[in-house]
């Protein structure tokens, strides 16, 4: 254990090997993670909060019991917004971006949050996450204006996620390599517990919420049959997961190999999840661990954002299978 890897030492030897050599991106990432340990330790605590707020509108420290995403989402403000390189954080849990106190005119950069992915999952105990991404922004000495944040995931600096899982893990990447690291709550850290995360070329698992199927295009359908028919050898062994959690269905899938899609449908033509802080990060991710991010015709890290919160349809995992639903697309019809 002399040796062990804790976070803050992989970021500051990943940023001496590349652009972000500066002590500043360190701290920006540093400070993230440290927010997702606090957010895990009330995650932990998820079942106690709800019962304090059943008794009353106040805790028994007289303090007002916040939902765990508004919790998670003022966590990550708050230790941001001290933060001097960090010019305005954008989170799904906000209208508007917010300019930080500390770095609003002269911080390089602008940090994306979905605070609590799957909300759905949080009063029953299933496993929820922190999605996060990082950009540069364009120029400094002036606020940050909504047109900075409108940048294709291609510019993202650094993207990552924590999962609220039976441990707690923190994956990243600067673009070269995923590298996975897991709480230890006794230490308080986290260690490299998964390094160098490559998706394995098989399609294991893959994800979809299939009860939306009759609002599918015939293209979705074709491809989700296709893969459940287990005719072909590469879907021969493929089994369906699905837990409603974007983060823990992506990080499933990650690490034994498969396909996640929450595509298009004739009720959301533009599919359910937000490009800036969900599709974006996670498809720099997954083409850093070799695999691929489609909206069902292009590459998710092409896509230009028109709002904060543009939604986008999402299929995300292995190049082969993200090609094989284009593929399906164009055959039999897309949205
Ligand atoms: P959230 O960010 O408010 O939690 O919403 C996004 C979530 C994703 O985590 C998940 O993949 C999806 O919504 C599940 O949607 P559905 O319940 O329609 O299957
Ligand atoms: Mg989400």
């Amino acid at each position: 254990m002399a040796d062990f890897i804790t976070l803050s030492r992989h970021i500051l030897q990943r940023a001496r090997q590349h652009r972000e050599a500066t002590g500043d991106f360190t701290i920006l990432l540093s400070h993230i993670a440290t927010a997702t340990k606090v957010v895990s330790r009330q995650v932990s605590r998820a079942g106690l909060i709800n019962v304090l707020g059943k008794t009353g509108e106040t805790n028994v420290q007289g303090e007002e019991v916040q939902k765990l995403d508004v919790i998670a989402n003022d966590m990550l403000i708050g230790l941001l917004d001290d933060l001097p390189m960090v010019a305005a954080l954008a989170s799904e849990e906000e209208d508007d971006f917010l300019p930080t106190r500390a770095g609003r005119l002269n911080g390089r950069y602008l940090v994306c949050f979905d605070p609590l992915d799957g909300s759905t999952n949080i009063d029953v105990n299933v496993t929820i996450g922190t999605i996060f991404s990082i950009f540069r922004r364009p120029e400094v000495g002036r606020e940050a204006r909504l047109q900075d944040f409108l940048q294709p995931g291609s510019a993202l600096v650094a993207a990552g996620y924590a999962v609220y899982g039976s441990s707690t893990m923190f994956v990243y990447t600067t673009g070269q390599a995923v590298d996975g690291f897991t709480l230890d709550p006794g230490v308080g850290e986290y260690l490299l517990s998964h390094p160098d995360m490559r998706l394995p070329d098989r399609a294991k698992c893959i994800s979809a919420n299939v009860s939306n199927r009759a609002l599918w295009s015939p293209g979705t359908r074709a491809f989700v049959d296709l893969v459940t028919d287990h005719a072909e050898p590469r879907y021969k062994k493929t089994t369906t997961r699905y837990i409603g959690s974007l983060v823990a269905d992506f990080h499933r899938n990650l690490i034994y190999g498969g396909v996640f899609l929450y595509p298009a449908d004739s009720a959301s033509p533009n599919g359910k999840l937000r490009l800036l802080y969900e599709a974006q990060p996670l498809a720099m991710i997954i083409e850093a661990a070799g695999g691929a991010a489609s909206d069902g015709r292009r590459r998710i890290l092409d896509l230009v954002p028109d709002g904060l919160h543009t939604r986008v349809p999402l299929i995300i995992g292995g190049k082969a299978d993200v090609e094989r639903f284009e593929a399906c697309e164009v055959e039999h019809g897309g949205t």
